[in-house]
């Protein structure tokens, strides 16, 4: 019998839907949170895919998330605009903000969205690639729950903390990555323990500060920063300036805000977009030239990009639909009306 069942791409954006309703939240949110669901699942970024539905649907469960939080999007300055998100989702609050974000940017150059009080369960990608879409290029931050141990160190501080980056091609696709400051992001680790499988080592340490293969002995104990001291200054820097710098939680702070329930972290994102036509003027379209150049030189020697394997598998998946282990399928299935 397989273990894994096959879902067409409409399949995933219905479930995620119908999940999402059936958990409690508003039409709003159950499709703003649905569409990073549905393009994680597109592009093989299995962590961030389906299997965060279960963790929306416990967060609502245990309390902690407003369902119908309505977004106020503030204009709070000439090239800083603010969303409060009121404990609900991050996705509404970003769908929301990013019109005025995207408006600032223009005029000023340079302009930055702080998203407040907002439960956080994504991928940062989806967002900035949308901001991408609107010629601009784009770098987004976020904490989360305090999993991760600073180099040299072995009691968790900082969150998994991604750092995602967007810069818009003339002819194609946005050049982005977008990555956890951890090892690997701690979903990754849940989809190891739900499959049975070890982890590599390097990703964690158990509760006694050893390395470990097991991933409920890393989940328990503390995750590790990516590149050593690299990763765990950058790290700090998201602490930073998505905390404090805009009046939020750190990754602490959001652990202990949480009260052991394990819902989803809940904190603040930063988004700055910058406009290269501000910038460069009459000149852009020679310096994006040279952007080329560099893109063409990592390519030409056989190295690939980031983005380059999601955007494969978002042309796979719109052919054969996506893949899924049947344990998820039937996790999802429980949560859909009878
Ligand atoms: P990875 O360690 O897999 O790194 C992902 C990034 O690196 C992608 O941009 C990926 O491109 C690129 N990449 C991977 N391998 C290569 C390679 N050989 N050459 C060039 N580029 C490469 O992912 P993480 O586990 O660190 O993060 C996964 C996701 O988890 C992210 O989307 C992140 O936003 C999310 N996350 C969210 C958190 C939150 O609090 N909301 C917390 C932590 C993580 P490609 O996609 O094409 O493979
Ligand atoms: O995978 O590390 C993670 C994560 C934390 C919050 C959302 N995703």
């Amino acid at each position: 019998m397989s273990e894994e069942v096959t879902l067409p791409l409409d399949e995933v954006r219905r479930i995620s839907i119908d999940v999402l309703k059936a958990g409690g939240l508003s039409d709003d949110h159950a499709h703003a949170i649905a569409e990073v669901v549905y393009a994680g699942q597109r592009d093989e970024c299995h962590s961030h895919g389906l299997y965060r539905l279960l963790g929306c649907v416990r967060s609502v469960r245990e309390g902690k998330v407003n369902p119908n939080a309505v977004p106020d999007v503030v204009d709070h300055a000439p090239a800083v605009v603010r969303v409060d998100a009121h404990f609900g989702f991050s996705p509404l609050a970003f769908e929301r903000g990013k019109p005025m974000l995207v408006e600032k940017a223009r005029r000023m150059g340079l302009a930055a969205m702080a998203i407040n009080n907002c439960y956080h369960f994504s991928a940062l990608w989806p967002e900035v690639e949308a901001i991408s879409a609107e010629g601009l290029v784009a770098l987004a931050m976020t904490p989360s729950h305090s999993w991760v141990a600073p180099a040299g160190g072995n009691k968790p501080v900082f969150g998994t903390n991604p750092i995602a980056f967007a810069w818009p091609r003339p002819d194609g696709p946005p050049f982005v990555f977008d990555f956890a400051t951890s090892a690997i992001a701690r979903g990754e680790i849940e989809l190891h323990r739900r499959a049975g499988k070890p982890i590599p080592t390097g990703w964690a340490i158990d509760s006694e500060g050893n390395p470990t293969n097991d991933p409920t002995a890393a989940l328990a104990g503390a995750m590790l920063t990516f590149g050593g001291h690299k990763g765990s200054a950058l790290s700090a820097m998201i602490e930073l300036m998505a905390g404090p710098l805009i009046g939020d939680m750190t990754s602490a702070e959001s652990m202990a805000f949480d009260e052991e329930v394990g819902a989803a972290p809940c904190h603040g994102e930063l988004i700055l977009a910058f406009d290269p036509k501000v910038f460069l003027g009459a000149d852009a379209a020679q310096h994006v030239s040279r952007a080329e150049k560099m893109f063409e030189s990592i390519i030409g020697q056989g190295a690939r990009l980031p983005s380059q394997r999601r955007y494969e598998a978002r042309e796979r998946s719109k052919v054969n639909g996506v893949r899924i282990p049947n344990a998820l399928y039937d996790d999802l299935q429980a949560l859909l009306p009878r």
